[in-house]
Formats: structure tokens, C-alpha cells, sequence
């Protein structure tokens, strides 16, 4: 009686990973046409107003719309990053990132204005996690990925030559795993029945008692 939200979840990877190597592919070298950005301006207009309140009262919703997220893009601007995906993030500057602890992430992020940017992760501290810092790319329409693993210490990305502006936070979700991670336990099966080893510590009483 599960629900098959499992293969949903696989499905869905694979299809966004093979979208992400076709836009890799078209990226590099290739004409200047960027077929990941469609302009759908009904779109738009289907959104809700902007409640930044209603957002900020709606955890248990955010968390829900990270649970399926593996990959985020970002635009690079001086001012701000700007997200672009997840929807959730869609159009806010420095959006905060919902992850995790233990799924893989990409960040792909695109420079937008041809300003020395790049991308790095950091603790509350301000201390870069784990080498996770991209190299300087000032090149306008170039795009970079940082893959990394979420853990409990991230707490804000930033564009180190822009800190003062390119910086947002990064949320770790509490048990945001429970029911569809990559749990590989099927429960159920309570096979551990029998194997009543004998501990077979027979006492050697009183060896030493010479008398
Ligand atoms: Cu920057």
C-alpha cells in the first residue's frame, strides 16, 4: 500500500539531469541561444501577488516544495543573485536555499552582467565549507556548477567579490528526508527469529583454590 512516490521521485531525476547535460552541451561553444529561457509572460500573470507574510508563516509548505529539489539556478548580478529555479525562489533576490542534510546539490548559476563573480558555501562563521568555492568567472552569459553534499553546518552562499550583496542564506531542513529519502529499508520483514546462539560460557569454578 505505498504510494509510488518513490518512482516519481527517480523519474523525475533523470529527466532533469538529462535536461541539465543538454544545456550544458548547448552552453558550451555553441550559437547564443539560450533555449532554457522561455518568456512566457501568461505565466506570470497566473502567479499570486507577491505576500512575502503568507511565505514566511508557510515553513511546512517551503519545506514540502524543497523536498524534491536537487538542482538550483541562480543568475549572477553585482546587486544580487536572483533566482531562477526552483519556482519557489523564481524571481526574489538572494533567495534562501532549503536543503537537506546528506542529498547532493547542484548550483548552476549564470553570469548576468559580465562582473567578476564566483560562488562559495559557508558556515555561520563565514568560513568556506569544504573547498566549496568556484573560481572567478567574469564573463557575461558563462555559467558554472557547484556540486556539494548538504550538511547541517551551511549557512549562507556568496559571491566572494560581492559579499556585501550576493549573499543569501541557506536553511537546513529538519528532517526533511522523513518518508522519502533513499531509504533502502523495506520494513517489515522480521526474519531475525532462531538463531538462539548458546553463549556457552560454562564456569570453570574454582580453579585456583589450592588449599
Ligand atoms: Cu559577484
Amino acid at each position: 500500500m505505498r504510494p509510488p512516490k518513490r518512482l516519481d521521485r527517480r523519474s523525475l531525476l533523470k529527466v532533469t539531469g538529462a535536461a541539465g547535460l543538454a544545456a550544458l552541451v548547448a552552453g558550451c561553444g555553441g550559437p547564443d541561444e539560450e533555449p532554457e529561457e522561455v518568456d512566457d509572460p501568461e505565466e506570470e500573470e497566473e502567479e499570486p501577488g507577491d505576500d512575502p507574510e503568507d511565505e514566511e508563516e508557510n515553513g511546512d509548505a517551503d519545506a514540502e516544495a524543497w523536498a524534491d529539489v536537487d538542482e538550483i539556478v541562480l543568475d549572477g548580478y553585482t546587486e544580487a543573485w536572483e533566482g531562477v529555479e526552483p519556482e519557489p525562489i523564481a524571481g526574489e533576490e538572494n533567495p534562501t536555499l532549503v536543503l537537506t542534510p546528506g542529498e547532493e546539490y547542484t548550483i548552476t548559476w549564470e553570469n548576468a552582467d559580465g562582473q567578476g563573480h564566483n560562488i562559495a558555501i559557508r558556515d555561520a562563521d563565514g568560513q568556506v565549507i569544504d573547498d566549496y568555492a568556484t573560481d572567478i568567472m567574469d564573463e557575461e552569459g558563462e555559467t558554472q556548477d557547484l556540486e556539494f553534499e548538504a550538511t547541517d553546518e551551511m549557512a549562507e552562499y556568496v559571491c566572494e567579490p560581492h559579499e556585501g550583496t550576493m549573499l543569501g542564506e541557506i536553511e537546513i531542513a529538519e528532517n526533511g528526508a522523513e518518508g522519502e529519502a533513499d531509504e533502502e529499508e523495506e520494513a517489515g520483514d522480521e526474519e531475525e527469529a532462531g538463531d538462539e546462539e548458546e553463549a556457552g560460557d560454562e564456569e570453570e569454578a574454582g580453579g585456583d583454590d589450592d588449599v
